[in-house]
């Protein structure tokens, strides 16, 4: 056996299955956020999947490709250079390879950044370039804007009130937002071979919702009945991907499903994608909503707030069940 001294990095990062034309989910719910029939169609999706895809939300494309080609210009940086923005922990800036705090290890490096209100927060200086922080904060407002909308149309499509009923744990103030730039280099290591570096390992998001956008590159799959398929998500750079995280799962006890996903690595093409997590304050308390529950029906979740929740996650593994300490 031959042990290499210096390991190269490469060796670190898990591989999962290259995907292949028959993984492709042709399925995948679309929410025209135009028409009357998107507060059902959202509930809908939120049941079956934990995930949709929104077309029609207003989103100028320009606002989109601005903030894509300043993060492509951020990451063609000199690593020296993008080093002097980390680390991404704790708590915000840019990171490379480990996700969290636990040993997990993805082919990417990304920014992590913090939101007030509707931009980044200026207690985080990282990006430093005027050109590219107001292109991510015309992103954020924006996408912040498709949230919103999302939530709710979902309060008006589960029947509660007021209409801002989940949209206000994350339009108030002291929410806890945060706004995640990806980008996988390609990864031709194991081209030919069947199987792909790990761009972001099996995960659920703890948040509320999250609101994807990527470039033109495929990578993001989707888990299938409870994990028993993985799914290759089409990409689409005109549209947004919504998917429940654990907090709205346990907000609606388990009615909707925080779906786990993972992104693959292509050998060739890199990706890049921005993620808008929304999460409520800190001090929100996390419990289903007593309008969604019928009679008699069992509460599945212990309560507990937004902040405990999310000190919990991040003693966690990526791919760790997160609620299950939570379950009654
Ligand atoms: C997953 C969703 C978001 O990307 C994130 C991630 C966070 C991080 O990268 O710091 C976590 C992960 C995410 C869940 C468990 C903990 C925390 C890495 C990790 C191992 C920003 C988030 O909020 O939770």
């Amino acid at each position: 056996m031959v042990v290499l001294a210096n390991p190269s990095v490469v060796d670190q990062i898990p591989l999962l299955p290259s995907p292949g034309h028959r993984d492709t989910f042709a399925a995948v719910p679309v929410v025209d956020l135009s028409r009357p029939g998107a507060a059902r169609a959202i509930v809908d999706a939120c049941e079956r999947f934990g995930f949709f895809k929104v077309i029609n939300h207003g989103v100028a494309t320009a606002t989109m490709d601005r903030a894509e080609s300043e993060a492509v210009k951020f990451f063609a940086q000199a690593q020296a250079v993008k080093d002097r923005a980390g680390p991404a922990y704790p708590p915000f800036g840019y990171g490379s390879k480990r996700i969290g705090l636990n040993g997990d290890m993805g082919w990417l490096e990304f920014l992590l950044l913090a939101v007030d209100s509707a931009s980044l927060s200026d207690a985080c200086t990282v990006p430093s370039s005027a050109v590219f922080r107001a292109a991510l904060n015309e992103y954020v407002a924006a996408v912040r804007g498709v949230a919103v909308r999302v939530l709710e149309k979902m309060a008006e499509g589960l029947g509660i009130a007021p209409v801002d009923a989940l949209s206000a744990m994350v339009t108030e103030q002291g929410s806890d937002q945060v706004f995640r730039v990806n980008h996988y280099p390609p990864c031709p290591a194991f081209q030919g071979l069947g199987c792909s570096a790990t761009g972001f390992g099996e995960h659920t998001d703890p948040q509320l919702i999250s609101v994807l956008r990527s470039n033109g590159t495929s990578g993001l799959q989707i888990a299938l009945r409870d994990g028993a398929q993985w799914v290759s998500v089409p990409s689409d750079r005109d549209a947004f991907f919504v998917n429940v995280g654990d907090s709205l799962q346990v907000l609606t006890n388990g009615r909707f499903k925080s779906v786990k996903h993972r992104v693959v690595t292509n050998s060739l093409k890199s990706r890049v994608s921005f993620i808008y997590f929304a999460g409520p304050s800190l001090a929100q308390r996390i419990a289903p909503l007593p309008e969604l529950l019928g009679e008699g029906e069992e509460i599945l979740y212990k309560e507990f707030t937004w902040g405990e929740y999310k000190k919990a996650a991040y003693k966690t593994r990526l791919g760790d069940n997160r609620l299950a300490q939570f379950e009654k």
